[in-house]
């Protein structure tokens, strides 16, 4: 899987994409993370990628040529011939719907994934009328810029792409794999300040572990997010 991301900042996004689990996995060749500077595709002698919005208002918009050639430039140098390529382009707004890990499966199953990071006040809207296949917001907040959202859709993507995780049970029952949060986990020591633990999980007794953990990842999920429980239930799962 493939990942181009289209930004003004590129450091900032290879800085935290090269590190632990999506480095090795770039290293390994499972998934490929390409940073793309907008700057390197203006043609205004002085590079300019922003102005002033037309009807006035507060501060600079970045502007739509710039974006769509170096959009281009990634479609032509992915375009792999008689192969059809899964791709889709996502603009990482404040308007989009909210990631989930549910959007995330879904994103996973695609071959290539485009990426585009807005700054300052956000992107000419005709970027998102002439390139953008959906805008995707990792929460009901506003940023300085769309980098690091780009970074957490290809973290919690890539980690779903086979061979990234060491085992793919890693992400089988994990918190909103299945609509729940996950059980109580724990490792040695067995007993740290006085707290031990739970009998159950030194048992050997793998039903009973499940069972256990079935229990508690609904009484964590009642407790922390009843909201997820109201979801699953409207879903009938
Ligand atoms: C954002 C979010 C976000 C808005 C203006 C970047 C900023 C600037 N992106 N989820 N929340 N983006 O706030 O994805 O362009």
């Amino acid at each position: 899987m493939r990942f181009d991301i289209m930004t003004l900042f590129p450091e900032l996004v290879t800085g935290i994409l090269e590190e632990s689990i999506i480095g090795r996995a770039q290293k390994s060749g499972v998934i490929e993370v390409e940073a793309h500077n907008i700057r390197d595709y203006s043609e205004d002698k002085h590079h300019r990628v922003d102005d002033t919005p037309y009807g006035g208002g507060k501060g600079m918009l970045m502007m739509a040529p710039p974006i769509c050639r170096c959009h281009s430039a990634i479609l032509e140098k992915n375009t792999e011939d008689g192969k059809e390529i899964k791709r889709k382009t996502i603009y990482m707004s404040p308007q989009g719907q909210v990631l989930t890990q549910k959007k995330a499966q879904e994103l996973a199953s695609y071959d290539q994934l485009i990426l585009l990071c807005g700054h300052y006040e956000g992107v000419d809207y005709r970027v998102i009328e002439e390139i953008v296949d959906e805008e995707i917001s990792i929460g009901d907040y506003v940023l300085t810029g769309g980098e690091l959202p780009a970074c957490i859709l290809v973290d919690c993507v890539a980690r779903l792409v086979d061979g990234v995780l060491a085992d793919k049970e890693c992400f089988e029952k994990e918190s909103h794999s299945d609509g729940l949060l996950e059980y109580p986990q724990y490792t040695r020591p067995f007993e740290f300040h006085g707290r031990t633990v739970p009998e159950v999980l030194i048992s050997g007794h793998h039903e009973n572990i499940e069972k256990w953990r079935e229990e508690k990842a609904l009484e964590l999920t009642r407790q922390k997010r009843p909201d997820l429980l109201d979801k699953k239930g409207e879903q009938g799962s």
